[in-house]
């Protein structure tokens, strides 16, 4: 029996290595006959599912679903599958089911949602079904029996390096490796690859710790670069883009894989954050500039430490640490790219708006202590981590999410997963707009060197015209900037990657 694997489409620009679904299909490999169809490369999916649906060995359909543009295709598609073809499991897994999983299951065409990490469990479902035996014993499953939704017991995150390699040869069987190895900002040959999991602090506005619950794992050095230079030799790959939520826990960790791939000269880049990497020896930083680190993501989120203790940031970040650690990078010639979340519920419009202005401000002075420094700006989307006293806070306030899975893909939604127009009813239109217009003359008057498309003229030019706004702090309606934007399809990181 066969199990068909689908990533849907996020993005179509630079595809990257599918590795939620190539992680599943190694947990299965040997045992099951997989097939691989991505949606991110296939402009009509549909067709080459059917045709494998209509082969008859299929039996199992899993999808991998996080927010946003991907629900776009894993709803019509799982709803069309289980109209023309009642006999094949659907299974979907990732953020977005792991997330709002009851929607998910009262859509009445899923099945079972592997809630956060498959690698032990979906091999024991198959086999379970495949045995027609309970599924009660098998951990971080979700799923209806006889209407009520049973959610079997989170497992410990698995020992990492005891997983089996991932199978790029047979996923190039299906789709040629080049066409995951995208020229971008860090190199022609950029390779995703993902070597943790989880992360050890709970935000309470991130999507992962309803999952993970501030536990993280990673992989060995070793097995990173065995990995990483494997693919290097065989596509003549030059870069890493490293998907983990958090990259940089362990100094240790870091500074071993630094100095392993140095003699590779490749350039990488990873997410960690402030107060933990603020930590780290001169030397570790030196060593990581030297290996190949260009540029660190960051979730900075904001510059009002009341916020922060708001949002349990946790650690030790502060408004000062943001902006020294941003001076401190200078030094080692790694970019900050600083992402912020602006538009927390406040006790009124007045003061939600105040914080909004502040946080402008606030950016202002970051770029002013790193010129170079990315800034992206997201505004709060909430996520389900219920129990969190924002989460308390936003219920109270009214918000809520679609209760049907289909209203997910309604358009003021999709915007609401991109974190660009929350539908958050202490959000009003005009907070929105100063947020939007000050992100224009942002990315105007310091273009992202990230889209390497943008010629140095088209820079130059765009800031010009960007200046006078910037230096009066003037906003509003910014057309003109816009219109270069448009004209030169100015590429933001956070939408489309790198
Ligand atoms: C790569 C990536 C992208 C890529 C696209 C990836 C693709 N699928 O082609 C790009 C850059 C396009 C992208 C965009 C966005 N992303 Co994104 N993305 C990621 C990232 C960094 C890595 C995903 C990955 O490959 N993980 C590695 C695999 C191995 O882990 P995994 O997915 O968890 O898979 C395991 C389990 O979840 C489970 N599983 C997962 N899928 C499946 C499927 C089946 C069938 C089974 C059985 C099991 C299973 O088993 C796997 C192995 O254990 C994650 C963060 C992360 N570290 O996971 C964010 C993340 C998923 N993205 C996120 C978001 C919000 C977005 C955006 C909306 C951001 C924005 N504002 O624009 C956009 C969406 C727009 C769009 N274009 O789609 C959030 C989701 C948060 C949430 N609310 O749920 C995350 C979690 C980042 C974060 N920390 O907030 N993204």
């Amino acid at each position: 029996m066969s199990v068909l694997l689908f990533n849907p489409l996020a993005t179509r620009h630079n595809p990257r290595i599918p590795n939620s679904i190539l992680q599943i299909a190694a947990s299965i490999d040997g045992q099951f006959d997989w097939f691989v169809v991505d949606g991110n490369i296939d402009k009509e999916p549909w067709d080459k599912i059917e045709s494998y649906l209509k082969s008859g060995k299929i039996k199992y359909f899993g999808s991998t679903v996080m927010p946003g543009p991907q629900l776009k295709q894993a709803i019509p598609i799982s709803k069309k599958i289980r109209a023309l073809y009642p006999d094949i499991k659907i299974i979907w897994g990732g953020y977005f089911p792991s997330n709002h999983s009851e929607v998910v299951l009262n859509s009445g065409y899923v099945d079972v949602i592997v809630n956060g990490m498959g690698d032990k469990c979906f091999p024991a479902l198959l086999d379970a079904f495949e045995k027609n035996s309970s599924l009660d014993g098998i951990k971080n499953l979700i799923y209806l029996n006889e209407g009520k939704l049973i959610r079997t017991p989170k497992s410990e995150i698995p020992e990492l390096d005891e997983l089996p390699l991932l199978p790029y040869e047979t996923l190039s069987r299906f789709y040629s490796l080049d066409k995951y190895l995208a020229k971008t900002y860090l190199g022609a040959k950029t390779i995703a690859y993902h070597s943790s999991f989880g992360c050890p602090f709970t935000c309470s506005f991130c999507a992962v710790v309803p999952i993970y619950n501030a536990r993280w794992k990673g992989y060995s050095s070793e097995r990173i670069i065995n990995e990483v230079t494997a693919i290097k030799r065989k596509y003549n790959a030059d870069a890493v883009e490293f998907h983990d939520n958090n990259f940089f826990v362990s100094e240790k960790r870091v500074v071993e894989f630094s100095n392993a791939i140095k003699p590779e000269k490749m350039v990488w880049w990873g997410e960690g954050r402030i107060d933990t990497i603020s930590k780290y020896k001169d030397e570790s930083l030196a060593l990581m500039s030297e290996s190949g680190c260009k540029m660190i993501f960051f979730g900075a989120e904001t510059g009002n430490d009341e916020l922060l203790k708001k949002m349990d940031k946790g650690g030790t970040q502060t408004r000062e640490q943001i902006l020294s650690f941003a001076s401190r990078l200078k030094k080692f010639n790694i970019i900050p790219e600083y992402s912020f979340v602006l538009g927390f519920p406040g006790k009124d419009d007045a003061e939600v708006y105040k914080n909004i202005l502040e946080e402008i401000n606030f950016i202002r002075e970051v770029k002013k202590a790193n010129e170079a420094a990315e800034i992206i700006i997201y505004v709060y989307s909430p996520v389900p981590t219920e129990g969190s006293e924002l989460y308390k806070e936003i219920t109270a306030k009214g918000f809520r999410f679609p209760e049907k899975l289909d209203d997910w893909i309604s358009l003021e939604w999709e915007n609401f997963d991109l974190r660009k127009n929350p539908l958050t009813p202490w959000i009003k239109a005009y907070m929105v707009n100063k947020i939007k217009d000050f992100e224009t003359v942002l990315n105007g008057y310091y273009p992202t060197a990230t889209d390497i498309r943008l010629s140095p003229l088209q820079k130059k030019i765009i800031k010009l015209v960007s200046t006078w706004r910037y230096k009066l702090g003037f906003y509003a309606f910014p057309y003109e900037i816009k219109f270069l934007q448009k004209l030169w399809k100015y590429r933001q990181p956070e939408k489309e990657g790198f």
